[in-house]
């Protein structure tokens, strides 16, 4: 079994009932476990242009599981589409977002996959609940999870409430 945490994001269609939905699917994948589960958080959308969107709610979920990085993607795009994810924007509104931030130790770097996820240590929306479930965490080839914590700038990150069922 390999330990992988996902994060999750949702800022279109209810939220919150996304997050709960895609906890569900990732529940019930093949040779999978749901390990922990962080808080859900609040935050402001991280844009490129200025174009306005709503705020943004955020998780990561631990898992254990059998399935390798590239098989545990497509089931990740498959949760995704089946909660209506639309590609449109690369920093688009979006119902649902599903990001493999860590698999063991393993660092992916192809076209399709990027493990350790590539901008993972630079969001407060990524880190803050991963340290939630995984504070002594070391990110492979990288420093610590505290290490990049301990860089985070101004943030517009709060708790919004408990991540059951
Ligand atoms: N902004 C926040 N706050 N949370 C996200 O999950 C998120 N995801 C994205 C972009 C558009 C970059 N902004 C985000 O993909």
């Amino acid at each position: 079994m390999s330990t992988c945490y996902i994060g999750l994001g949702s800022n279109l269609q209810e939220p919150a009932q996304q997050l709960k939905l895609a906890r569900r699917a990732l529940e019930q994948l093949p040779h999978t476990q749901l390990i922990a589960c962080s808080s859900i958080y609040q935050s402001r959308a991280l844009t490129l242009d200025d174009e306005p969107q709503n705020d943004y709610l955020n998780a990561v979920i631990q898992l254990e599981t059998d399935l390798s990085p590239e098989d545990l993607l497509d089931a990740l795009q498959l949760i995704e589409n089946q909660q209506g994810r639309v590609r449109e924007k690369r920093w688009g509104a979006r119902t649902l977002d599903l990001d493999i931030l860590l698999y063991d130790e393993c660092v992916v770097d192809t076209p399709h996959l990027s493990i350790p996820h590539k901008e993972m240590l630079l969001r407060d929306f990524v880190l803050i609940p991963l340290q939630q479930i995984a504070a002594e965490l070391d990110i492979p080839g990288k420093h610590s999870l505290k290490y990049y914590v301990n860089q985070l700038g101004e943030s517009t990150l709060s708790l919004w409430g408990e991540f059951d069922g």
